[in-house]
């Protein structure tokens, strides 16, 4: 198969990463994921810790060097955000992202069983017991969606629940803190995917307990 084929079949796959790691059983092991720093800020910090919002790119290799996966081909080119530590990746992921900083590059190698184990990934693109290595650049950690200080700091009006405008201004000038000018398009389709993900009664707030899902932190 044509490598650029694989690429868009196992992007299409992956709209249900996330879905595939929430309550995929993980099997106890002693395996260990394998970290290189490929390149360290001078002033590295904030650290990423678990919760907190990432914002990387990273490409995806087998161990013979074939390329499954590449976030700079998705999205129009913008890295993704996922929230640490919480499933939203595959368990190694979660585990090789940890006490990163913005601007920090590693290469991490992650065995099967933090991965896609014994059955593998998307008909066979990523085969059963297979070992991945990823390369990743963080652009940016911030405070976690989830945690008790950012609920407070986008709740402006203090009514414990979250309105589209609220949210709409902290993305903003959430964007504004890097330097990479983002399109309105961009920046709609993300709220837009937060309510959908969050509002689960639908009646066009988050309140404190739709917002808390990952429980970390007490409201
Ligand atoms: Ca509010
Ligand atoms: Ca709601």
């Amino acid at each position: 198969m044509h490598f650029s084929l694989k690429c868009v079949l196992f992007l299409q796959a992956l709209s249900l990463f996330s879905l595939f790691t929430q309550g995929q059983k993980l099997e106890e092991s002693m395996d260990e994921v394998k970290i290189e720093v490929l390149h360290l800020p001078e002033n590295c910090s904030p650290k990423s810790k678990k919760g907190d919002l990432l914002n990387a790119h990273y490409d995806g290799y087998l161990a013979n060097g074939t390329k499954f996966y590449c976030s700079r081909t998705q999205n129009k080119g913008h890295p993704k955000w996922f929230v640490l530590g919480v499933g939203q990746v595959i368990k190694g992921l979660d585990i090789a992202m940890m006490g990163m900083c913005s601007g920090e590059k590693r290469k991490v190698t992650i065995p099967p069983s933090l991965a896609y184990g014994k059955e593998g990934y998307a008909q066979g693109l990523i085969p059963p017991d297979t070992t991945l290595i990823f390369e990743i650049e963080l652009y940016a950690v911030t405070k976690g969606p989830r945690s008790i200080e950012t609920f407070k700091q986008i709740d402006v009006d203090n009514d414990k629940k979250l309105s589209k405008t609220e949210i709409n201004y902290y993305l903003k000038k959430e964007f504004e803190k890097d330097d990479k000018p983002r399109d309105q398009s961009y920046h709609d389709s993300v709220l837009e995917d937060i309510f959908k993900k969050n509002d689960h009664d639908g009646d066009g707030f988050i309140s404190s307990k739709e917002y808390n899902v990952y429980q970390h932190d007490e409201l």
